[in-house]
């Protein structure tokens, strides 16, 4: 390597286009297209009775209306379940237009197609539903109780119960000398990226070709869903990600019910069709996630050692498991965090409600679980009269226990096993860049002035790069610059920017030369997609790989031209040179021209590459005999196992004494991610994982009346934080590398989210004195929490 973009805080060359209102969205897309819209359904559980549409169907500029009895073939069945499990005994997915029950508000129930997007609105308000009510099921408790099912043959409206346990936790906690209960719960928020759901469609008629559009994070999954549900084939359907506007787990497909109904009418109407999702729509009809009620048993001894830890959990799943139980999966097998309890049992029931479905949503999981075990250890640490780091420094998994084995199973299957991490060092890190040995003489000062501040701290670990296979391809033109394309998608990551970083190292070629290519099934149709912090992992690896090849060939056929070692050669902005003797050398562009014997003979590059091959014959291209032609490299990169990245969040902050406002004061992050491919990345990934976090912690949550009406579904009354909530944000690193893959890295995309409102209930806890065993939490449920408390 003779440049070093590794590591380089490179600014993101994505931004100049997105910031200057250039990007291309899927809005922007089709302005010739015909307009969807949906009847929706306005009740969270009724029988569908009938439909009339009778009213609607004089309205100039309308092309169609369907409900699913129109629906052929596998468009008419139900959407498929993405993640199964065998746990998932009760796993249900919808159909794209409700069949004969609506089981949340927001189901789509009718599709229409008219000229414009006004029309098609008009239209469905003309539409006349009649149901029969069911009475719906809303909140955990409700769920639980089983009075009333969801889904008439699901029992006790449980889709899924699992158990894992290690070591004898029974015998554990009655050996344990102490021993503590806690409730702890999260409610439902939601994704909420800047930019909705939305599918444009093309038919080809003449050839029989579909092509489409998704704000997805999944491409090639919508791609293969669609083929499917259309039965077309694959190679006949091509799905093309453009800029996404956010994506944060909503837009993973499943596929979506509009993913399959657009493309079908597009084809049918043989026309273009469109359908943006609005924001009320996004509220009602999308996914939500987080909420989870959890009892936690711990036993521990008098310094604070964890003996034996018995977790139980409920997760709200909502009206259907397209997803499985991905989410409660994931808090279970990543609740430990950095800990290495005596015995551990975990359980947990997914639960169905009339309420609108789950995606994983940034973290996954993860919030709940950090904010059961770190809720946990700072109940371990007042018991005692310990100081809160300490007795996670006395719980920790030592560097020196790497890899450690949890004895459980992983989300994929696998054994869950730390691959690295020194969280001791960590820790280090983060009491010295908040200050934690001084705070205590800040708190003395700040009452002294009649203020009320706290501490707060979380730790986490985070399975990132999960498998199982993520592709690069890396070609050459004969100018020299380089095309780089990999099949997952982009929500805002970067990737443009760290792609053409890690290419731009491995290659020798300067930046400006490398063009990124990401989520369109044409230029690489082998992927997976973009969640679960996987790309940098998982595109990397594949990318870095592809351009070890590359450069391995043109290393090989530059030596063979210059007639030297290949080993005496190095790539320096594009150039290949013999090292010490920089005068003899060769750009990659030629050998590009070298390796593709259909330029052999045409332009200016391939005239100066003759002289290297000494002949003008282009049936005798200088190239080794088993060499394909062009200068181009794919590879794939596949796992074994997640790699486990770790971080550890503190945060000050002050309460108001009378009205409880609760104000953040300081906010620091140390995050270990591996070695980091941009670290200014790394920063904008945390910092906008930490205003996610914060808006779960204080502002956001999904209000549901006992109706299941979603009582907050816009942005005059769901609060998300604005820039001025959002505190500043202090980070450090420790870059631990991953033994797991070439480059050793971990991914850094859900990390600021997880442990803030553990860090937050931490913080008001220490400023207040009681327990915060809820989250999030407003004004007004500090100062009611007061109010009982100082009532005793
Ligand atoms: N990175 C790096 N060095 C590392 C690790 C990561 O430079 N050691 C960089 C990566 O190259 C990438 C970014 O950090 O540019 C995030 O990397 P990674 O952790 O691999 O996450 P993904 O790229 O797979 O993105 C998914 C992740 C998830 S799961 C959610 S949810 C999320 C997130 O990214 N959604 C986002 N961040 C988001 N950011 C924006 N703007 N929009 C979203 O929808």
């Amino acid at each position: 390597m003779t440049t070093s973009m590794f590591g380089a805080p490179v600014a993101r060359r994505e931004d100049p286009r997105l910031v200057t209102g250039n990007g291309r969205f899927l809005d922007d897309l089709g302005h010739d297209a015909l307009a969807a819209a949906f009847v929706r359904s306005p009740h969270a559980h009724a029988r569908i009775v009938d439909i009339d549409v009778t009213d609607a169907l004089d309205v100039d500029g309308l092309v169609g209306i369907w409900t699913h009895e129109d629906l052929p073939g596998r468009v008419g069945e139900p959407l498929p379940l993405l993640i199964p499990h065998p746990t998932l005994t009760h796993g249900r997915t919808a159909y794209a237009l409700a069949k004969d029950e609506v089981n949340h508000v927001g189901e789509p129930i009718v599709l229409v197609i008219a000229r414009d997007r006004y029309v098609a609105e008009d239209v469905a308000q003309l539409i006349r539903v009649e149901y029969d009510f069911l009475t719906p099921v809303v909140g955990i408790e409700m769920a639980r109780d089983a009075t009333d099912l969801v889904h008439d043959d699901v029992p006790d409206n449980v889709s899924a119960h699992m158990f894992q346990e290690v070591g004898d936790v029974d015998a554990a906690m009655a050996a344990a000398p102490r021993t503590l209960e806690l409730d702890l719960s999260i409610e439902r928020s939601a994704c909420m990226p800047m930019e909705g759901k939305g599918v444009y469609a093309r038919w080809d008629d003449e050839n029989g070709e579909l092509r489409l559009y998704s704000s997805t994070q999944t491409s090639t999954g919508v791609r293969a869903a669609v083929a499917a549900k259309l039965d077309l084939p694959l190679a006949k359907v091509e799905c093309i990600a453009p800029d996404v506007g956010g994506g944060f787990g909503v837009k993973i497909n499943h596929p979506w019910p509009e993913e399959v109904l657009i493309p079908w009418a597009a084809r049918l109407l043989d026309q273009p069709v469109k359908w943006v999702e609005d924001r009320r729509e996004h509220f009602t009809s999308s996914a939500h996630e987080r909420g989870q009620l959890q009892t936690v048993k711990v036993g521990f001894d008098d310094e604070g050692r964890i003996l034996a830890l018995d977790v139980k959990l409920w997760h709200d799943n909502g009206a259907y498991t397209p997803y499985g139980i991905i989410v409660p999966i994931i808090t279970s097998t990543q609740l430990l965090g950095p800990y290495k309890p005596g015995a551990y049992r975990v359980e947990f029931w997914s639960l169905y409600t009339n309420t609108v479905l789950v995606t994983p949503y940034r973290g996954a999981g993860r919030p709940q679980g950090c904010f059961a075990m770190e809720r946990t250890v700072d109940a371990i640490a007042d018991e005692l009269g310990l100081d809160r780091t300490e007795v996670r420094s006395r719980n920790f998994i030592l560097p020196s226990e790497m890899p450690y084995d949890h004895g459980l199973l992983f989300q994929d299957g696998r054994p869950l096993r730390y691959d690295s991490g020194d969280f001791p060092a960590s820790l280090d890190k983060l009491k010295a860049l908040v200050g934690w040995d001084d705070f205590a003489a800040y708190r003395a000062e700040a009452e002294a002035a009649g203020r009320k501040v706290g501490l707060g701290i979380g730790c986490y670990v985070e399975g990132t790069g999960v498998g199982p296979y993520e592709g690069g391809h890396i070609q050459v033109e004969t100018s020299g610059r380089v095309n780089v394309s990999t099949g997952l998608t982009s929500q805002g990551q970067g990737h443009e920017t760290v792609f053409a970083q890690i290419v731009a190292n491995e290659l020798g070629v300067p930046i400006e030369d490398v063009h990124v290519t990401t989520g369109d099934t044409r230029r690489m149709p082998y992927a997976v997609g973009t969640f679960a912090s996987r790309a940098a992992v998982m595109s990397g690896n594949a990318i870095a790989l592809a351009a070890r090849t590359v450069r391995a060939k043109a290393l090989r056929i530059a030596a063979d031209a210059l007639e030297v070692s290949a080993d005496d050669l190095e790539i320096v902005d594009g150039d290949i040179r013999v090292k010490g003797a920089p005068g003899t050398h060769m750009s990659l562009g030629t050998v590009s021209v070298m390796s593709n014997p259909l330029r052999y003979a045409f332009d200016e590059a391939a005239k100066a590459a003759t002289q290297f091959a000494g002949s003008n014959d282009p049936s005798k291209p200088p190239v080794a005999d088993d060499d394909e032609p062009g200068l181009e490299g794919k590879d794939f990169y596949s796992p074994t196992q997640a790699t486990f990245a770790n971080g550890m969040h503190a945060a000050i902050v002050e309460t108001d004494p009378v009205t409880a406002e609760i104000r953040i004061l300081r906010y620091c992050v140390v995050h270990d991610c591996g070695p980091m491919i941009n670290p200014m990345i790394v920063e904008g990934q945390v910092h906008g994982g930490v205003a996610q976090g914060v808006g779960g912690a204080l502002y956001e949550r999904m209000v549901y009346d006992e109706s299941g009406q979603l009582l907050n579904a816009s942005f005059m009354d769901f609060l998300m934080p604005y820039a001025s909530e959002v505190p500043v944000i202090e980070t450090d690193h420790l870059e631990t590398p991953s033994p797991l893959n070439p480059l050793g890295i971990k991914g850094a995309g859900e990390a600021g989210c997880i442990p803030v409102s553990a860090v937050i209930a931490s913080a008001i806890e220490d400023a207040e004195g009681f327990p915060i065993r809820s989250m999030p939490i407003s004004p007004v449920e500090l100062w009611e929490l007061r109010q009982r408390h100082a009532a005793g």
